[in-house]
């Protein structure tokens, strides 16, 4: 069985669970306490020196980086959530989920983090909220007429982007993002996603 640094309840962990149980596998959660600050202690850093989760630890392999741990777990365990067999559909899996990663998440990561951070201004408020509905926007127009985001089957692209908009979109206004909307909702029906965050 697979380790895995993070848990469930981690923003960027969760979309490796996710992955594991669409895969059909489980995976063993080392826990970290990060109030102790147990994820900069030097033992950890050996594995992970950005002091980040998911950390993924197979007998000698150690990957940080949840993308680069979801491929890795679609690889080994089920090839299908790659979908066609073909460059072209592989590079529109990576544009997505490196887009989603780059651009998404960075603009919606102020608002959910206020569960931490405490609450932000107004006009902050509005200025990521602009930020994430103007990237939202281009993924709603892609989203038009489609089910999944590449090709017709549920790939790893529907997890890495699905995941973040998950984490994110209680602190939007959805009602621009008809198409978008329609597919978390099926994204939200699968047992996997069911299993991880029901
Ligand atoms: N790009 C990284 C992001 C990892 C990340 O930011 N993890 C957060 C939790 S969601 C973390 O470990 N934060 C603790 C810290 O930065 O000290 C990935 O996708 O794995």
């Amino acid at each position: 069985m697979y380790k895995i640094y993070g848990s469930k309840g981690s923003g960027s962990a969760s979309r490796c669970y996710w992955t594991a149980a669409e895969a059909g596998i489980e995976l063993e959660n080392v826990p970290l306490d990060f109030q102790k600050g147990e994820h900069k202690a030097e033992a950890y850093l050996k594995l992970n020196p950005n002091g980040k989760v998911p950390t993924l630890v197979d007998g000698d392999v150690v990957i940080w980086e949840s993308l680069a741990i979801n491929n890795y777990i679609v690889e080994k365990n089920k090839p299908e959530l790659f979908g066609e067999n073909d460059p072209a559909s592989h590079a529109h899996l990576s544009q997505w989920s490196y887009w989603a990663l780059a651009h998404l998440q960075k603009a919606l990561e102020p608002l959910y983090m206020q569960k931490w951070t405490g609450a932000m201004s107004p006009e902050g408020v509005a200025a990521a909220q602009a930020d994430s509905g103007k990237w939202l926007s281009i993924l709603e127009k892609h989203m038009a007429g489609r089910d999944f985001i590449v090709g017709k089957t549920f790939t790893i692209a529907d997890i890495n982007v699905g995941s973040i908009i998950f984490t994110g979109k209680d602190y939007l206004d959805m009602i621009a993002f008809q198409n978008i909307s329609r597919w978390l909702g099926v994204l939200a029906e699968r047992p996997a996603y069911k299993q991880v965050y029901g």
